[in-house]
């Protein structure tokens, strides 16, 4: 039986209401979490993903039909909203991505919170590169993949990052969203507003270590060669989630390739 269908009349009027007022369903959703009706929430997240301000992995099914291929949900937290799909990508694409990057690898940098540049730091310790969106057909094809799991356009999204951990490399705990009370926020969200979801996509399997840790919510994921993990680093309101602190733990034997897909607010220009 549908958790909506059971809601009292009242909050099905409710419902009703703010959808004729034009209430983007995830702020609707977000007023049936918090009043306790968590089943009917996301069933009407799944519903009307056309009406969300935020990128959406349906949930509806185990598996998910794309455009190009079908793939299966492995994992859902709810609170923050976390996802792992099975086999995002073929070894091939995972490959056929190495290739092309490992070439082009040089220190990785993060985000400097007094200014918005972006700087080398101890707390980083990979190497990576950036694509610009569509720069390789590969790289085309994953982002017209990720944009169709997530129901968010292709140009809301930052170009492909591709990093490479070797032994001993992390990125220690961090968030990826830019909170609006540091003084470079308004430089970073200046291009395209809030990062709203990071998407992951685990191009190697590693041997022992790497595993992608959730310090807040007491678990981690481990690196599976195809696998995607997807979190949203904003609640349903769009308010930024401390729960979403996050760190790629240190590699401990073997290599650990990464990409990494960052979701706006806006179109990223
Ligand atoms: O390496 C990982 O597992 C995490 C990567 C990460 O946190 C990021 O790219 O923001």
């Amino acid at each position: 039986m549908s958790a909506l269908m059971l809601l009292p009349t009242d909050w099905k009027n409710w419902i009703n209401d703010n959808f004729n007022k034009k209430v983007p369903a995830n702020k609707i959703a977000a007023n049936l979490y918090q009043q306790g009706w968590v089943d009917a929430a996301y069933e009407l997240m799944n519903k009307h993903i056309a009406t969300l301000e935020m990128p959406y992995i349906s949930t509806a099914s185990n598996q998910i039909q794309l455009s190009d291929k079908k793939v299966s949900i492995a994992f859902t937290c709810y609170k923050p909203f976390i996802t792992i799909i099975n086999d995002f990508l073929t070894q091939e694409e995972c490959q056929a991505v190495i290739n092309d990057a490992d070439s082009k690898l040089q220190t990785s940098r993060v985000v400097n919170p007094e200014d918005g540049s972006f700087i080398e730091h101890t707390a980083r310790t990979s190497t990576s590169t950036s694509y610009q969106r569509g720069q390789t057909a590969i790289v085309k094809k994953i982002e017209a993949r990720i944009a169709n799991l997530l129901n968010w356009p292709v140009e809301h999204g930052e170009g492909l990052q591709v990093l490479r951990y070797e032994d001993g490399g992390e990125y220690r705990p961090h968030f990826d969203f830019f909170d609006p009370a540091k003084q470079s926020s308004s430089v970073v969200t200046a291009r395209g507003g809030q990062r709203l979801g990071t998407f992951l996509m685990y191009l190697s399997d590693v041997e022992d270590g790497g595993s992608t840790r959730f310090p807040n919510l007491g678990f981690e994921v481990h690196p599976k060669i195809g696998t995607a993990l997807y979190f949203a680093n904003t609640d349903l309101m769009g308010d930024i989630d401390p729960q979403t602190l996050h760190a790629g733990l240190p590699v401990t034997k073997g290599v650990k390739y990464l990409a990494t897909k960052w979701l706006r607010q806006y179109p990223y220009v």
